[in-house]
């Protein structure tokens, strides 16, 4: 299987040139055949930078939305997009380090002998953001851990590999992006978590506030816990002769 990495992107401008050189570094040796960045209606030169940052070649294909709908819908927008079986999300802006993605593909190799529906995610080791962001993380994600019990650390860690299929099966809604390993392990799929690198935010600002981390973290909450008490799980069926 190889994988497509997807690049939510919103007003990115200064940030993704310089990442998508060190992505393509990791191509090479990696079982990745395409990269989607999807530009979420910015009021930048985010794709024309992207554009220029590659050379011209197929593996790079840009999409965008004519107007900012966000980065859960930017995140299926671009998986729908992908032509790979495998995806591979990661930030934008440069603060995860494409030099961890052989760790998530050496992970994913490993467990996948105990079935195929499998998702790996990282867990920022140490965050290298402002105190005031950490801490608010650190409130949002104790929050969510104990409502969902779904015994990850740091869910708002965008470095994910897991299989087109089982995020193209979850009921979709805004923010699902904080709630990825909760949705998938209630639908079935094995939840395998690695730790990662985090780097400072070299340019452009953060997207979000402390409103948005903490009280619509809240608000989704309720509903995502809604969302998991509904699920019936994984469903076999066959034919019968
Ligand atoms: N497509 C899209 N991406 C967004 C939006 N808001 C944030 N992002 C992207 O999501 C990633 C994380 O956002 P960021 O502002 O760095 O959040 P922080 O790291 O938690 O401060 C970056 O790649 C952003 O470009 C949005 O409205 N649309
Ligand atoms: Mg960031």
């Amino acid at each position: 299987m190889f994988a497509t990495i997807v690049l939510p992107a919103y007003n990115e401008a200064e940030s993704i040139g310089p990442l998508l050189r060190e992505i393509r570094g990791q191509l090479g040796h990696l079982p990745i055949r395409e990269v989607v960045v999807v530009d979420d209606g910015s009021t930048d030169d985010t794709a024309a930078r992207a554009r220029v940052a590659w050379a011209d070649d197929a593996t790079l294909r840009i999409v965008r939305h004519g107007c900012r709908k966000g980065q859960s819908q930017a995140l299926l927008s671009g998986i729908r997009a992908a032509s790979q079986d495998l995806i591979l999300t990661l930030d934008a802006d440069g603060q995860n380090d494409p030099a961890d993605f052989g760790k998530l593909f050496d992970v994913y190799a490993v467990r996948q002998a105990c079935g195929p529906r499998l998702i790996v995610a990282g867990q920022r080791l140490r965050r290298e953001d402002t105190l005031l962001r950490r801490l608010s993380s650190r409130i949002a994600n104790g929050v969510r851990a104990g409502v969902l019990h779904d015994n990850v650390r740091d869910t708002g860690c965008s470095l994910k590999l897991f299989r087109r299929e089982d995020f193209l099966a979850l009921p979709f809604f805004d923010h699902i992006h904080r709630f990825i390993p909760a949705m998938m392990k209630a639908s079935g799929v094995a939840v395998a978590l690695v730790d990662v690198h985090h780097r400072p935010r070299q340019a452009g600002r953060s997207k979000y506030g402390l409103w948005d981390r903490l009280w619509v973290g809240v608000h989704d909450l309720i509903g995502v816990r809604w969302l998991l008490k509904r699920q019936i799980g994984p469903v076999e069926m066959e034919d019968v002769p």
